[in-house]
């Protein structure tokens, strides 16, 4: 039997790569799209990728092409080529300190590339009939300053243009869904963190200076507001949840969190805890990080998810903080030793 052909748009980022792991643990055939880049940009894939030329075009693995969201005809062609049966939307440019600075490129790839994939989606069904389930990433960044703990039923109350645009994405999924019979759904998830975090995220920048910290090769680490509340859960829980909405009978919003909220001050405790170290002696403060507009506490309510997808979070806060903080440790080893045999650093970002 030929496998399910699933379609991952945002395959590079941290998301897009546990949820190609998920799948093609259960047989998948994933298809992911890539941005042109200069340089390679798949670093947290290539223990997935196999040249395509070893690769049985029916069978379960891993297929790679360029498109964009920025790009509407070339997602039209991927879909006519993929045919996929599933339809994750993960692509953006997800960072809410840069989308300040760079609010129209936000909204471009985060509201209107989601309305370009809809329009494409909605194109697709109609002409061959078949219908590919979307999933859409919205974000808890949505809720903002509404009073926590917040559930599908808050009213969103966005304070960043990222936040904005994703609020658009997800009232256009809703309107397409209800308009055209799309089987669309919105996952509203709460933050969710690992190893393979971006960079410049608080989580990974606290856990990457605890291994640089260690080893000798930082003495600093430079942040802001350590009062900002998160739900921070294990990315690899929250891309099952994502699988599962496409699997539930009925299209439908869920809230996906942990339940409990943890600030930033708290994460550095656990992080330089976990090394015999105190975070005090090497944080300092620099405005440039602030944002000019901040939310100040996201705990997310997830008993939808929970009822309705039997979906449950695995690892806890302190599991994640120090799974993090090993990994971390490790990554500094290696970055050490290179630089003691004379190459280059291990760029992070
Ligand atoms: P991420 O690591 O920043 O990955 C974003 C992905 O989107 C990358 O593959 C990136 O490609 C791709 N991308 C950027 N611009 C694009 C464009 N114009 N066209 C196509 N792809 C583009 O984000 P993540 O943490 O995995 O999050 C996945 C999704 O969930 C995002 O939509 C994010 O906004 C949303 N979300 C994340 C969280 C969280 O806590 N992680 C919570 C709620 C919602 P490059 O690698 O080439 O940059
Ligand atoms: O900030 C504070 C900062 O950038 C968390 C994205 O995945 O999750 C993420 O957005 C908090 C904020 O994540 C620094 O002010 C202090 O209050 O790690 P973050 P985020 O803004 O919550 C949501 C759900 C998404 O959807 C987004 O795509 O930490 N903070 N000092 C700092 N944050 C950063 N980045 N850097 C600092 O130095």
């Amino acid at each position: 039997m030929a496998p399910s052909r699933a379609l991952i748009i945002g395959i590079t980022g941290q998301d897009g790569s546990y949820l190609a792991e998920f799948l093609l643990a259960r047989g998948y055939q994933v298809h992911g799209v890539i941005r042109r880049a200069s340089s390679f940009n798949t670093a947290r894939l290539d223990h997935l990728y196999r040249d395509h030329h070893d690769l049985d075009p029916t069978a379960p693995g891993l297929i790679l092409h360029h498109g964009d969201l920025t790009d509407g005809s070339g997602l039209r062609r991927l879909l006519n080529t993929v045919k996929p049966h599933e339809i994750y939307n993960l692509g953006a440019q997800s960072h809410v300190r840069v989308s300040f600075d760079q609010a129209e490129y936000t909204a471009d790839v985060v509201a209107q590339g989601t309305l370009r994939l809809l329009e494409a989606v909605r194109d697709y069904q109609q002409a061959t009939g078949d219908q590919a389930r979307l999933y859409q990433a919205g974000s808890s960044e949505m809720f903002g300053a509404a009073p926590a703990p917040q559930s599908e039923a808050t009213a969103f109350y966005p304070r960043s243009p990222y936040a904005v645009a994703k609020v658009a994405a997800h009232w256009y999924a809703v309107n397409y869904r209800e308009s055209y019979d799309l089987f669309v759904a919105n996952g509203i998830l709460f933050n969710h963190e690992s190893p393979r975090r971006g960079e410049t995220f608080v989580t990974r920048k606290i856990s990457r200076a605890v291994g640089r910290i260690v080893h000798g090769l930082q003495d600093k680490l430079y942040l802001c507001n350590l009062e900002a509340v998160r739900d921070w859960g294990f990315a690899g829980d929250y891309v099952e949840a994502m699988w599962r909405m496409l699997r539930h009978g009925r299209a439908d919003d869920f809230v996906i969190a942990t339940g409990s909220g943890h600030s930033v001050r708290q994460f550095l405790e656990l992080a330089f805890g976990r090394v015999g170290r105190d975070y005090r002696d090497f944080v300092a403060f620099d405005p440039r990080f602030l944002r000019p507009a901040e939310v100040n506490r996201l705990e997310g309510d997830a008993r939808r998810a929970a009822d309705a997808l039997g979906w449950r979070p695995k690892v806890s806060f302190a599991e994640l903080v120090a799974m993090m903080v090993d990994s971390d440790l490790d990554l500094a080893a290696r970055e050490l030793s290179l630089r003691d045999n004379g190459h280059a650093a291990v760029h992070v970002g």
